[in-house]
């Protein structure tokens, strides 16, 4: 059996930095722990009849002035831990966005303890659905395990650039957890409107996305790169489906990360396997990268995740953290539900002072009232 640990960050760190005043830490502790024992000592050796008819209580009673204390302070550190949430809420209105230090593995303790029941040094339960579920919940990170997990032996992959559009053989990826057992059944699944057959790399509009437009809203990465002047060398892609974006600036020299969960396919083997880069992350976590180093941001619908316009104002934030000033933000056929959504989105958008380079409101060829935007804005020089 493993064991649920959530330890957060290296405590030894901690203790090194405090050097300078553990001295005289040390003697204080040393100091209490003398006076407790003490205090043991003479409880133990005076019996109770002796007790009553001594009139000195006072070891007794400071004992019980202590514990009083502490529980005050435990109870002032509660209260303020409860106003400091309450006032978050009222000031942030931080319902949605979870923290990313596991704090959420809390409210999934069945889940959590199911999925930490394993053999150490055994094979793992073949359970990433049930580890995925658990992300979904915000439990993020998950605690590491001392258990080897389910191999798929890789046949038959080719190298780059060959492997960006060859099919990916079935019998590579783990189909357990999915509704779908094959890329028949997924293809004929109208799951998202970003990755319509989009594992079908040979017949479908897989093969013509982002180099043929469908509509106004259909960007082409060549006009797109030409907008970066030559200076887009590394980027992200949120929502990527089966990673073609990243496929075709592959092409181009471009090296495209693509954010993605296994939502109902097996999205993060598939990028994998055409030779791309797939990182499994709910957008619940923050973006594990440096402030500044993309050159571009891609996004899709994907990006409202669960339609929250809280979560979505985090989202920008974070992406702006990560893109370079002059880098691009690509906004990809954004569905707009109404009206409202579309001047909250304008409003959050323009926030950021981005120079709108292309600003397309169309309906997305789809001929139904819903709206989508495509833009490309780039990021400012803030000082
Ligand atoms: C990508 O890099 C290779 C090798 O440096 C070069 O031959 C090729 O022309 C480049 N492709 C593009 C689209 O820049
Ligand atoms: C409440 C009480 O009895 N306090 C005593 C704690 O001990 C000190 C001396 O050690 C006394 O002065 C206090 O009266």
């Amino acid at each position: 059996m493993g064991s649920v640990s959530l330890k957060i960050g290296d405590g030894t760190a901690r203790f090194k930095r405090a050097t300078l005043c553990s001295s005289a830490v040390n003697i204080l502790m040393l100091f209490s722990v003398i006076i407790t024992n003490l205090f043991a000592l003479y409880a133990f050796t005076y019996s109770p009849k002796q007790h009553i008819t001594n009139p000195f209580h006072l070891p007794h009673k400071n004992i019980s002035l202590i514990s009083q204390h502490v529980s005050l302070i435990m109870k002032e550190i509660d209260s303020s831990q409860r106003k400091l949430a309450q006032m978050e809420k009222q000031l942030l209105g931080i319902t949605e966005m979870v923290a990313s230090v596991g704090h959420s593995c809390d409210k999934s303790v069945d889940l959590l303890s199911q999925y930490m029941s394993y053999k150490v040094s055994g094979p793992c339960p073949d359970d990433w659905s049930l580890a995925q579920k658990l992300i979904l919940k915000g439990c993020e990170p998950l605690p590491r395990r001392r258990c080897f997990a389910k191999t798929v032996p890789k046949v038959g992959l080719t190298s780059l650039p060959v492997s960006l559009w060859k099919p990916v053989s079935e019998k590579i990826l783990t189909w357990s957890g999915l509704g779908c057992k094959n890329f028949n059944c997924l293809n004929n699944k109208k799951s998202s409107k970003d990755c319509v057959s989009c594992f079908d790399l040979v017949n479908g509009y897989e093969t013509q996305k982002y180099i043929k437009s469908r509509s106004k809203n259909d960007f082409l990465i060549d006009d797109v790169l030409a907008m970066g002047s030559g200076g887009i060398r590394i980027g992200f892609d949120i929502g990527g489906g089966s990673g073609t974006f990243a496929a075709r600036m592959a092409e181009k020299n471009v090296t495209v990360i693509t954010n993605t969960l296994n939502v109902d396919a097996p999205y993060g083997e598939f990028i994998a396997a055409r030779g791309l880069f797939p990182l499994f992350l709910s957008l619940d976590h923050r973006f594990p990268f440096y402030d500044n180093v993309f050159d571009l941001v891609h996004a899709t619908s994907g990006l409202d995740d669960g339609g929250k316009p809280q979560k979505l104002e985090f989202l920008m934030f974070d992406i702006d953290r990560i893109l370079r000033a002059g880098g691009l933000f690509w906004l990809d056929n954004f569905p707009c539900a109404d009206d409202e959504k579309k001047r909250t989105l304008t409003r959050l958008i323009e926030r950021f002072g981005y120079k709108k380079l292309k600003w397309v409101i169309g309906d997305g060829g789809s001929g139904k009232p819903q709206v989508y935007l495509s833009a490309v804005l780039q990021k400012p020089v803030r000082i």
